[in-house]
């Protein structure tokens, strides 16, 4: 009765687990405090994995320690379940989508309940239930009548191979598909967008208050990605043309250096210039260039080391400060959707520019010193010590016409008239005051951020409720009329075309129109699947209310969510949408915050052989690690590797010895003799400082996410209780069962079956994971923690945080258990280990 065996552990847990559901919120009177810990939820591709695994067990480890702090936590569950690759799956073996979703999604959920995942059950959605997309065509509708859902003809990312429409993340930096590799090229389609950009400047600046809970790697790459520039937009006139022709630039200072002028070659701005131009053979090559320009990708056209390419358009432009002649260009270095499409060419100036004008022979003007002393309004000499002014040195002229280098740097404005002298700053300003006096231009942001495109023209994600009158008007599916439900597949072709395989879904599609009962026709696009996860943590407040998307009530009680956790590969993407709609829900009452990750851990990923374990490659086989090793071992494994960020390389770490201190632990949950009203302040002293300085000091490690240093710390405090038992006062001291009722509590975080057991052993009904911990006894708390360092050969490979009283032999248990130690050791033969407790241990290898 007293062996380990974790199958039988499992087996007796899960089932207790499944019939009492003791995760689940129901209770609206529960007076506790609150916490929402979420995990990314999963896509049901297959079953879980060894990353799944991962980030299951942070997650849970965060999720249980508040409510062992005396939290009611909604942790709950979904799947991510609409998308291309059920999509494909279904292609290939001719079934319905739905099959091959929900035979995952019961086989992860299978996954789940085993893993031992503190979940509330009851809250399980999938985002392919009606249920659940009801809600996204809400919201479409929603945004709609606020004008941030619309429709434009636009040049968009289109995958060759999947045949369907990429949003810009979706395409990688080398210009090809995130999800088929093919080359993305460009393709004009009606689309439908959210028009995220309208919220430019507050996912900007809301990154702010996000500084220190979100990792700083995620905050610089929303940053760039949102990529706000300032400068001015400046107008131009055009020789036989009555509008003028708006720039942006981050540097009107240089106006005075600006010798022709550069648009986009698809834009529609290049192609009503050479239209209204006499030259055929100009508009002939014009129409050439567009062709081959089409042909690349945004990527390509981008680099600044690719060679320069371009048409003289036969048209003028005129400098609004000089009133000098600009012939205007079209270069594919100039991009369509970025700030007007057009550019003032400054070449002097800027480096695409004089590539540009070097192969063009298009004049070079410098318009700053780059030399010159940039301090104060007028220019000023530097004094030296004995008051004598410092004459600027005879610098060599530099040409960037010759030099081929652009002139990047700070200066004063030269050959710039009223403006020369002043320094970039101050030259910007007045510039722009000068621009906006006459109406030549004004202070201006651009931003890398586009909308975000949300049609897809395939089959399984949700319907866009809109209704198209045979007049061309768009009609909005009354509310009362959702959901818009797909039709089955039968009868149709899923494989890609590039129009959506429910166009020829001809009893769906066709429909009365609303307004006179005429014949219309439904949008048969789909939607994004990053729609479906921008609003997945509200539906949880109660994924089956039926009469709205949540309840805003809940909302404010949970929501936003205290701790995410999730891959870093959403960085972008997932969280900007999050974050967007968020702020959109806000503004339409909805909710009260606008931000909906308060906190967010990336885990790292687990590797094997150094390389990113997926199916195609191979690796390690999360089923297998579990049934070898058992769930409690693998995400003790997990919590032990190292830093959770960091990732874990599946050959440094040691499932196998996780394994033997679990059985160890349980022993000592077999061999106490003393029953639970044991007098505790009657037990050994020394064991029970140890005991209460892990009480002490755990909460704010596992709040720093070291959960390392406790799973050390309860490793030292297992060997401590062996030690008393086998040569101390014995199983029956009391400070042995306070001591292991501790060690059960604690690991309760990191591995539920074993605590559950020992828990039950110890004589308790209760259960373990909502005891509460136990305040630590100050009077016990009078010595403190030391830092052991561990180097190999001299140099510091980790550091435990240990009692001043840890003996030698101990602390070298603890080195060589850890997992940069091991790796720094490697192959390598240890010749010699030297041990100073409580401090040091050096191992010496070669
Ligand atoms: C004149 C100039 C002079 C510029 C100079 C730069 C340096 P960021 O900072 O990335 O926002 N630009 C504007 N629209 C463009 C487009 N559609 N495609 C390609 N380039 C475009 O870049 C802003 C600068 O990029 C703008 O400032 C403009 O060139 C160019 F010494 O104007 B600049």
């Amino acid at each position: 009765a007293s062996r380990y065996d974790f199958a039988k552990l499992q087996a007796k847990w899960q089932k207790i687990w499944d019939e009492t559901q003791p995760f689940t919120i129901s209770d609206p009177t529960d007076k506790r405090p609150r916490k929402y810990v979420m995990d990314m939820f999963s896509y049901p591709s297959g079953d879980l994995h060894m990353g799944h695994a991962e980030a299951f067990a942070f997650g849970d480890i965060v999720a249980r320690y508040w409510w062992q702090q005396g939290f009611q936590v909604l942790h709950p569950v979904g799947w991510d379940s609409f998308g291309l690759p059920a999509e494909n799956a279904a292609i290939k073996r001719g079934t319905d989508p739905r099959e091959w979703t929900y035979a995952n999604i019961d086989q992860q959920r299978a996954s789940m309940k085993a893993y031992g995942v503190a979940v509330d059950w009851t809250r399980e959605l999938h985002t392919s239930d009606p249920e659940y997309y009801k809600w996204n065509q809400w919201l479409f509708l929603k945004m709609y009548e606020k004008g941030l859902a619309y429709r434009k003809d636009s040049w968009v990312n289109w995958d060759p191979v999947d045949q369907t429409v990429l949003a810009n993340e979706q395409v990688l930096a080398d210009g090809t598909s995130d999800r088929s590799g093919a080359v993305v090229v460009k393709k004009k389609l009606t689309q439908w967008y959210f028009k995220i950009t309208d919220y430019a400047d507050r996912l900007l600046d809301d990154l702010n208050q996000l500084e220190g809970s979100w990792p700083p790697k995620v905050l610089a790459m929303q940053r760039n990605w949102i990529g706000r520039s300032t400068g001015a937009d400046v107008h131009f006139t055009v020789e036989g043309r009555t509008e003028r022709v708006t720039v942006f630039t981050t540097r009107p200072d240089t106006l005075y250096g600006v010798t022709f002028m550069v648009v986009a070659p698809e834009s529609d701005l290049a192609a009503e210039l050479v239209s209204g131009q006499d030259d055929a053979m100009i508009r002939a090559g014009f129409q050439d260039y567009l062709t081959q320009v089409q042909k690349s990708s945004e990527i390509e056209r981008m680099a600044t080391d690719r060679p320069k390419t371009g048409v003289f358009l036969g048209r003028y432009a005129v400098n609004p400060l000089t009133g000098e002649r600009l012939p205007i260009w079209a270069a594919d270095y100039v991009l369509a959707d970025y700030g007007h499409g057009a550019v003032m060419a400054v070449p002097a100036h800027d480096q695409r520019d004089l590539d540009f004008a070097r192969k063009f022979d298009l004049p070079v003007r410098v318009v700053v010193d780059v030399n010159a002393p940039v301090t104060g309004l007028i220019p000023t000499l530097e004094i030296d010590e004995n008051g004598q002014a410092i004459l600027p040195d005879d610098l060599p002229p530099v040409d960037p016409a010759v030099t081929g280098v652009a002139l990047t740097g700070v200066g004063r404005l030269i050959n710039s008239g009223p403006f020369d002298g002043l320094s970039k700053s101050n030259a910007i300003k007045r510039v722009v005051e000068t621009l906006e006096g006459a109406d030549n231009g004004r202070a201006a942001k651009t931003y890398r951020l586009r909308d975000w495109l949300i049609s897809r023209q395939r089959y399984w994600g949700t319907p866009i409720p809109i209704i198209h009158g045979a007049d061309g008007v768009e009609i909005p599916v009354p509310e009362d009329q959702l959901p818009v439900e797909l039709p089955p597949t039968e009868g149709l072709d899923l494989k890609p075309k590039g129009s959506s395989p429910l166009g020829a879904a001809t009893d769906w599609v066709n429909v009365p129109d609303p307004r006179d009962g005429s014949p219309a026709l439904r949008d048969a696009d789909t939607m994004d699947t990053f729609v479906d996860s921008s609003w997945y943590y509200l539906r949880y407040m109660n994924p089956n209310d039926d009469t709205r998307a949540f309840d805003p009530a809940e909302a404010d009680k949970w929501a936003p969510v205290d701790q995410y956790v999730g891959g870093v590969e959403h960085a972008i993407l997932h969280l900007l949408y999050a974050r967007f709609i968020t702020k959109v829900l806000f503004d339409l009452g909805y909710v009260n915050f606008t931000e909906p990750f308060s906190a967010l851990l990336n885990q790292g990923m687990v590797l094997s052989g150094g390389s990113k374990m997926s199916k195609s490659k191979g690796g390690v086989n999360l089923g297998d690690e579990l049934s070898s090793h058992g769930v409690d071992a693998i995400r003790l494994t997990m919590a032990f590797a190292g830093p959770p960020e960091d990732d874990i390389n599946w050959e440094d770490v040691s499932p196998a010895g996780a394994a033997k201190f679990l059985a160890r632990a349980f022993r000592l949950a077999n061999d106490v003799t003393s029953t639970p009203d044991a007098v505790w302040a009657d037990g050994d002293v020394a064991l029970r400082r140890q005991t209460h300085r892990l009480l002490a000091d755990a909460p704010s490690l596992v709040e720093a996410f070291k959960f390392n240093s406790v799973v050390a710390r309860l490793m030292e405090l297992v060997n401590a209780i062996r030690k008393v038992i086998d040569s101390g006062a014995g199983p029956a001291d009391p400070a042995v069962r306070e001591a292991t009722e501790t060690v059960t509590l604690v690991l309760s975080l990191f591995s539920p079956y074993t605590a559950s057991e020992m828990w039950e052993r110890l004589g308790y009904d209760s259960n373990v994971a909502t005891f509460g911990w136990r305040k630590a006894d100050p009077t016990l708390l009078v010595e403190t923690s030391v830092t052991a360092i561990v180097q190999v050969n001299g140099k510091v490979k980790d550091r435990f945080e240990v009692s001043p009283k840890i003996t030698s032999d101990e602390l070298e248990a603890l080195a060589r258990a850890s997992h940069a130690v091991a790796k720094a050791v490697g192959e390598k033969e240890i010749v010699n280990v030297i041990v100073r407790a409580p401090k040091l241990v050096n191992i010496a290898v070669r």
